[in-house]
C-alpha cells in the first residue's frame, strides 16, 4: 500500500489526500514524527516536507503537485478536465490554492490563539518524533509559525485587509457552490485538489475559521467536506451529473470568484517576478541548480496598502504549467482562452516570466 507522509493540519497535505481519497487509491497517512519518515523517506525526499509519497516499490516523491502528477500520468489524467479554458483555469487554481491564500491561512490560525492553539498543539505535537525533547521540539516549532506569518505580510495592520478579502472570497467561493458542487461542474479537477490545500487544514479545520466558515459559507464548508470524501457527496444538488460542465462552459460565478482572487495573485506575482528576475541576473545560477524555496521581501499595492512578502520560485514552477497550456494553443483557441483569462482579470498572468525556466530533479524544483 502506498504511504503518505502528512498529517491533518499541514495546509500542503490535504491537496495531496483529497486526491488519493477521489482517486480510489488506498493509502497509509503517517505523521513525520514515524522513525520510518527519518530512515526510508528522508534520504530520497530532497527536503523534509510533507506531503511526500512512498510507494509500495520503494519510490519517494515529494510534493503534493507531482504525487498528483504521478497518478494522473498512470490514470489518463483522469481529474484533468479535456476543455482548454477549464484546463487551464483549473491549472491556476492549483496556483492560487498553493501560494495564493497563506495569508489568510495564517492569519486565522495563528491570530486567534484563545481559540485555536491547543488543537494546534495537538497537531504539532504528533509531527515529533517519540524523543524526550518531544514537547521542547513543538514549543520551537510552534513558536517559530507564530512569527512566519509575518513573511507573507500578516501583520498587524493588514489583519482588516486580510480578513476582508478573504471573507469576500467565502461569500463569492459560496455563490459559486450553490449552483455545482466542484469548480468545473460535477466532479472534483486538478484545482480543487490545489484550492483544497489551505481551505482544508487552516481555513476549514482550525478551530476559529471552521465555525466562521459554517457561520458565513455553509456551501464552502459542504465543499472542503465532500473534497474528503470518496464518493461525490451531492445530496443537496438536484439533477446532479457525473462529469465537467460540457462544451467546456466557464460559469458566471466561477469568473466573479476568480475576479476576486486576481486582486492580490496578480500584482503579487509580479512583484515576485520582478524580484526573482533581479535576484536570477546578480546570482546566475548554473543550470540543475535547486530552486531556493524562499527569497527576499517583494511589495506591492492591495487596495491602496502595501504588502510585503516573500518571493517563493514555486509558484512559478506552477504557473508555468498554466502559461504551457496557452502557449501550446493554435491562435484561435489562444484568443479564445486569453478572452477568459481577461474576463477574470487574470491576463497578465500569462505573460509574467522569470527569465529561467525551472524544471524537477531528485525531488526538488531546479534552475533549468
Ligand atoms: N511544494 C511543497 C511544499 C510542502 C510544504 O512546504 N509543506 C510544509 C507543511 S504544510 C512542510 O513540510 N514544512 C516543513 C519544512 O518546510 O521544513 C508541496 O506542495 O508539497
Amino acid at each position: 500500500m502506498h504511504k503518505l507522509y502528512a498529517i491533518s493540519h499541514s495546509l500542503y497535505s490535504g491537496r495531496a489526500r483529497s486526491y488519493l481519497i477521489k482517486a480510489g487509491i488506498p493509502f497509509q497517512e503517517l505523521s513525520t514524527g514515524h522513525e520510518s519518515f527519518k530512515n526510508e523517506v528522508l534520504p530520497k525526499a530532497g527536503l523534509p516536507t510533507i506531503p511526500t509519497l512512498l510507494t509500495p516499490q520503494g519510490e519517494v516523491i515529494r510534493d503534493g503537485a507531482k504525487i498528483i502528477d504521478h497518478f494522473e500520468a498512470q490514470n489518463g489524467h483522469a481529474f484533468q478536465p479535456t476543455g482548454i479554458k477549464q484546463h487551464a483555469l483549473s491549472l491556476l487554481f492549483d496556483v492560487i490554492g498553493a501560494e495564493g491564500l497563506v495569508r489568510p491561512a495564517m492569519h486565522y490560525r495563528w491570530n486567534f490563539l484563545e481559540q485555536n492553539e491547543s488543537f494546534s498543539h495537538y497537531h504539532f505535537l504528533h509531527s515529533q518524533r517519540l524523543t524526550d525533547s518531544r514537547e521542547q521540539k513543538t514549543q520551537y516549532m510552534m513558536g517559530r509559525m507564530k512569527t512566519v506569518a509575518g513573511l507573507w505580510g500578516v501583520i498587524p495592520e493588514r489583519h482588516e485587509l486580510i480578513e476582508t478579502l478573504y471573507l469576500e472570497l467565502l461569500q463569492k467561493l459560496n455563490q459559486h457552490f450553490e449552483q455545482l458542487p466542484y469548480l468545473f461542474g460535477w466532479r472534483p479537477s486538478i484545482g480543487d485538489f490545489g484550492l483544497i490545500a489551505p481551505l482544508y487544514a487552516h481555513l476549514g479545520r482550525d478551530p476559529m475559521p471552521a465555525t466562521l466558515m459554517k457561520q458565513q459559507a455553509v456551501r464552502v464548508y459542504r465543499w472542503v467536506e465532500r473534497m474528503n470524501r470518496p464518493d461525490q457527496d451531492a445530496p443537496e444538488y438536484f439533477d446532479a451529473g457525473d462529469d465537467y460542465l460540457a462544451d467546456d462552459e466557464i460559469p458566471p460565478t466561477m469568473i466573479d470568484v476568480l475576479r476576486l482572487l486576481s486582486e492580490d495573485f496578480v500584482p503579487e506575482t509580479e512583484a515576485h517576478a520582478r524580484a526573482i528576475n533581479q535576484w536570477l541576473s546578480a546570482n546566475q545560477p548554473q543550470a540543475g541548480t535547486p530552486a531556493e524555496r524562499f527569497l527576499d521581501k517583494a511589495e506591492f499595492e492591495l487596495r491602496g496598502q502595501a504588502i510585503e512578502s516573500v518571493s517563493q520560485p514555486y509558484r512559478f514552477a506552477l504557473l508555468q504549467r498554466v502559461q504551457a497550456v496557452h502557449d501550446s494553443l493554435e491562435p484561435d483557441q489562444k484568443s479564445a482562452l486569453t478572452a477568459v483569462f481577461e474576463q477574470c482579470g487574470m491576463a497578465a498572468l500569462l505573460n509574467i516570466r522569470l527569465n529561467r525556466t525551472l524544471g524537477w530533479e531528485n525531488n526538488l524544483d531546479i534552475w533549468l
